[in-house]
């Protein structure tokens, strides 16, 4: 089964938001496989954002990731990458649709809440990243029955 990495960031921490993220996940319908509550490390932040490195904004992001908690998650589902990525919405939270985590709750790009693996490659290395493999707990809801036919 398809599974992506979700993080939330500093910001959608310190606003109170924790809440209302995951819950936006699992009433979907996706099953969480994995979650803990940390600091980044700078280590963590860079490999994390290794694409970006030559970007203007690079340092500042990565201060920001290490400046307070995120909570790290992994969930799993069909389509859960791409489906994920909508729910979350577009990188600049002005411009992302409302109904969207970034549309609804931000005004700003360098505090965009949210972070979603972008494909289904990119998934797997940042779930490697972030989590060993005993942090992943692969269980059965209930429920799959009557979300999947
Ligand atoms: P994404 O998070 O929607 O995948 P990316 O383009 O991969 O967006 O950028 C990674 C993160 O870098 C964004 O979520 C945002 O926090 C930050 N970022 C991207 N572009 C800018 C910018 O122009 N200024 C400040 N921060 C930016
Ligand atoms: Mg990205």
């Amino acid at each position: 089964m398809e599974r992506t990495f979700i993080a939330i960031k500093p910001d959608g921490v310190q606003r109170g938001l924790v809440g209302d993220v995951i819950k936006r996940f699992e009433t979907k319908g996706f099953t969480l496989v994995g979650m803990k509550f940390m600091n980044v490390s700078k280590e963590l932040a860079e490999k994390h954002y290794d694409v970006h490195k030559e970007r203007p904004f690079f340092s500042g992001l990565v201060e920001f990731i290490t400046s307070s908690p995120v909570v790290a998650m992994v969930w799993e589902g069909e389509g859960v990458v791409a489906s994920a990525r909508k729910i979350i919405g577009a990188t600049n939270p002005l411009t992302a649709e409302l109904g969207t985590i970034r549309g609804d709750f931000g005004v700003s790009i360098g505090r965009n809440l949210i972070h979603g693996s972008d494909a289904i490659e990119t998934a797997k290395t940042e779930i490697a990243l972030w989590f060993t493999p005993e942090e992943l707990v692969t269980w059965q809801p209930v429920v799959n029955p009557w979300l999947y036919e």
